[in-house]
């Protein structure tokens, strides 16, 4: 898979080690057997040809021939499976959802359930056609919405939880690896009214933020601070708010429309970044 971009290589990857999971065959064993296939027919076929070659006469190369197609063929069939298989694992491949090369893609970050696909809903223009990824319960998705300056994709993602970088998990590692690899741009979502529960506590999203932001510090970026309907925890001091907070509220209304402009400037802004 190193032919492939980085970020489809790292979805091909998860994807793979989910149908291994699910009780299927691992790439390399699929591959192997094809492998296997391969040689036989290859060999087969030189030797029929070899055979062919010491004919005396015409109508003996043609029975030999004809021999030799046979035995190919049978050697195929005996382990056409290996084919199958090797198709039916690319097909899946196949199918995983992607991002639309040199389309911009707006990633929504956050932790759990601060309210990143209530604004997915909110904000798109008509019914983002969703895609979800199989190799997890918790899903990535991807939406496509057609924005004043042109389409883009949004990036619905699991949760990112406070941690170190060798501590993620392969879905986190997917986020980060779209923030990194894709032509994108990060909304930051936050929930700082302490109701998202303890895994999601309000200064671990700042310190998450901290974290992302220097690590990708070239990106676009969008903090947004959502249930604005509701008020701040009472240990987040107003102050210790980013600068240049949208606050948004589903619930409420506010700021919805003002947050659609700002995402489209968004990802009509990348800087070639
Ligand atoms: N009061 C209030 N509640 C909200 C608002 N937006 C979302 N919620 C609630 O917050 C909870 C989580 O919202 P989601 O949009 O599922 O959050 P998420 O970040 O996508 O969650 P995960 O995908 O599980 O990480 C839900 O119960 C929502 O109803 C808001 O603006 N105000
Ligand atoms: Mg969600």
């Amino acid at each position: 898979m190193g032919a492939l971009p980085p970020f489809e290589s790292q979805l091909a990857s998860l994807t793979l080690a989910a149908l291994e999971r699910d009780g299927g065959r691992s790439l390399r064993d699929v591959e192997a057997d094809f492998d296997l296939l391969r040689r036989a027919v290859v060999r087969t076929g030189k030797a029929a040809t070899a055979e062919a070659s010491k004919a005396s006469s015409f109508f003996e190369a043609k029975e030999l021939m004809e021999a030799g197609i046979k035995s190919v063929e049978d050697v195929f069939n005996e382990q056409r499976e290996a084919l199958d298989e090797l198709i039916q694992t690319v097909g899946k491949l196949r199918r995983l959802p992607r991002p639309v090369a040199g389309e911009p893609v707006l990633v929504l970050v956050g932790m759990p359930n601060v309210g990143k696909s209530s604004l997915v809903t909110a904000t798109s223009t008509g019914t983002p056609e969703i895609s979800n990824y199989p190799f997890t319960t918790r899903q990535l998705k991807l939406g496509h919405v057609i924005g004043v300056q042109g389409r883009y994709q949004v990036m619905d993602t699991p949760g990112l939880l406070a941690r170190t970088e060798d501590e993620r998990n392969p879905m986190e590692g997917l986020t980060l690896a779209a923030v990194e690899h894709l032509p994108s741009a990060v909304v930051y979502v936050m929930d700082l009214s302490g109701t998202s529960g303890a895994q999601s506590a309000p200064l671990l999203q700042l310190r998450v933020r901290e974290q992302v932001r220097e690590r990708y510090p070239g990106r676009p970026w969008l903090d947004v601070r959502t249930k604005a309907d509701l008020p701040l925890a009472d240990e987040v001091l107003p102050e210790a708010v980013p600068h240049g907070t949208l606050d948004v509220s589903v619930i409420d209304g506010t700021n919805v429309a003002l947050l659609k402009r700002r995402m489209a400037q968004l990802v009509g802004d990348r800087g070639g970044s």
